[in-house]
């Protein structure tokens, strides 16, 4: 959010807040993978977005919650397979892909 207020005759600009959290594009992502898919294929791209408009208030790193032994995140959202899957051991996983802005700053000019 881009907030510009004057107050007591001097002007204060109050540049994008870091008020909004980023938002996933879609609830759910599925995906299937074939067990002979090789490490570090891409499973699934997710993407989030943030409605501030400065990058250190809209710079979005992915990880996966818990850490996954089998897939890990990109930092563009890339789903990657981290070791060989085996069906028989596990034919589904579902985790959760937390997203964030690193940065919590709030610039006062
Ligand atoms: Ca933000």
């Amino acid at each position: 959010m881009f907030v510009v207020k004057v107050a007591n005759g001097r002007q204060l600009t109050v540049r994008d807040l870091n008020d909004n959290a980023p938002v996933f594009e879609k609830e759910e992502y599925r995906a299937y993978v074939k067990e002979t898919s090789p490490v570090g294929e891409v499973v699934v791209q997710v993407k989030a977005v943030d409605a501030d408009v400065s990058p250190a208030h809209n710079h979005i790193t992915y990880s996966i919650q818990p850490p996954s032994q089998t897939f890990e995140a990109s930092g563009s959202g890339q789903i990657l397979l981290k070791e060989p899957l085996n069906y028989t051991i596990a034919s589904q996983y579902s985790f959760t892909v937390k997203a964030q802005v690193k940065f919590n700053r709030v610039f006062v000019h």
